[in-house]
């Protein structure tokens, strides 16, 4: 149990990684999105700080998510997936929010194809995790918990 003064992190999850498990195993491995859930709630816990968990598919509802992180939340640890390359529209939300944010890719993006390379997010992120599978997941938590 989290004391109810924990500072809350918001971990948002963009465009089909409600799909994590199915979706390209051989990329993002077998884990599911409530696989990961879990594991950021008990990273959270062992930390002192509580976690609001969230996936859409929509960037419109990311982009409430991360003015109600500004509103209630302490950090954004942020897997932006499909948004990463394209969204002017979260940086901008993420720069309005003025909280830590750490972008997590669960693959390498830099080892995919080159579209995949830029990140919008990078530019306002504190730190960037990619290529560490789920477990970046743990990692951003942690180093989110040195930030704050
Ligand atoms: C997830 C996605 O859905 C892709 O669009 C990104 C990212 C990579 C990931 O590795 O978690 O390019």
């Amino acid at each position: 149990m989290t004391p109810p003064t924990s500072k809350t992190i918001f971990v948002l999850n963009g465009p089909n990684l409600n799909l994590l498990g199915q979706r390209e195993p051989e990329k993002y491995g077998t884990s599911t999105l409530d696989d990961v859930r879990e594991l950021c709630e008990e990273t959270a816990s062992g930390l002192g700080l509580a976690v609001e968990f969230r996936q859409s598919n929509h960037e419109g509802v990311l982009i409430d998510w991360i003015q109600e992180a500004r509103a209630s939340g302490s950090g954004i640890i942020l897997n932006p997936a499909g948004y990463t390359t394209t969204s002017i529209a979260i940086m901008d939300a993420l720069l309005a929010a003025e909280l830590p944010v750490i972008e997590v890719h669960i693959t390498n993006i830099h080892r995919r194809e080159e579209f995949r390379h830029h990140s919008y997010v990078s530019k306002v992120a504190e730190a960037v995790i990619a290529g560490a599978g789920v477990h970046g997941y743990r990692l951003a938590l942690e180093h989110m918990a040195r930030l704050l």
